[in-house]
């Protein structure tokens, strides 16, 4: 997969994105991520990318003409069209649905916008998909965009090794994930489930999956009984509840 970022800020994609999994999968050419700046597609000798809300109002805007210039640069860098996502609270919101769904592409192109957003018209007439992170205002999209590649690098296939699979963890199956541990079996009295240290995998199983279940039925309830395969209230109804 190929990502490119537009942002005026550049620098801030220094680390998040330069460690772990992330940084692995960019060495093994499973994810080719670049970086670049709006700014060097100002029109003025003021290199100025916004300008005062037409009908006023308080901060500024991003201006439609220097985005869609640096969106027509980036896009000519590889033939790809690549989806041109743009980060705004205003969006979707994101979900492991559409995590996976942008983990298909084979080119996302994520637009950071900073100040009050961008121009309409360009949202309009150049973005594929407008995505939120969640309903609060960040500075910028910058941050909304690492989280987002970070999700969706964990979707392509090899970037998790062949140690965890994203089949087998939360939302995965429309669930929150069992509770972990780990040794000491004991710590200051605190132990372990026994059912974990039996190596009955069977009862293991079984045990973990009603966790899944009752964590999110306490927590999350919101998303049982979502249509599809996270349906785990059809799920458990076909786990035969009646008998
Ligand atoms: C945001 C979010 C977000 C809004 C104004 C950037 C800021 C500033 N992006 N999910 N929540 N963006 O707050 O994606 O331009």
């Amino acid at each position: 997969m190929r990502v490119d970022v537009l942002t005026i800020f550049p620098d801030a994609f220094r680390g998040p994105l330069d460690v772990s999994i992330v940084k692995r999968a960019r060495e093994d050419g499973l994810l080719d991520f670049f970086v670049h700046d709006i700014r060097e597609h100002a029109l003025d000798r003021h290199r100025s990318v916004d300008d005062y809300p037409f009908g006023g109002g308080a901060g500024m805007v991003m201006r439609v003409d220097v985005l869609d210039r640096a969106l027509e640069h980036v896009r000519s860098l590889a033939p790809e069209r690549g989806l041109v996502v743009y980060l705004s609270p205003a969006g979707e919101r994101l979900t492991d649905r559409i995590v996976r769904e942008l983990a298909r592409e084979e080119r996302l192109i994520l637009v950071c916008g900073r100040y009050e957003g961008v121009d309409e018209r360009f949202i309009e007439h150049c973005v594929d998909r407008e995505i939120s992170i969640g309903d609060y205002v960040l500075t910028g999209g910058e941050l909304p965009a690492m989280v987002l590649v970070d999700a969706v690098t964990r979707h392509i296939p090899g970037a998790l090794g062949d140690a965890a699979s994203p089949q087998e963890e939360s939302f995965a199956d429309g669930l929150l994930e069992h509770p972990q541990y780990t040794r000491p079996a004991e710590y200051r009295g605190w132990r372990v489930p026994e059912v974990l240290l039996s190596g009955h995998h069977a009862k293991i199983e079984a045990w973990r999956k009603e966790q899944r279940l009752a964590r999110t039925r306490e927590r999350r309830p919101d998303l049982l009984g979502e249509g599809g395969d996270s349906d785990p209230g059809g799920a458990a109804g076909s786990a035969n509840p009646g008998e």
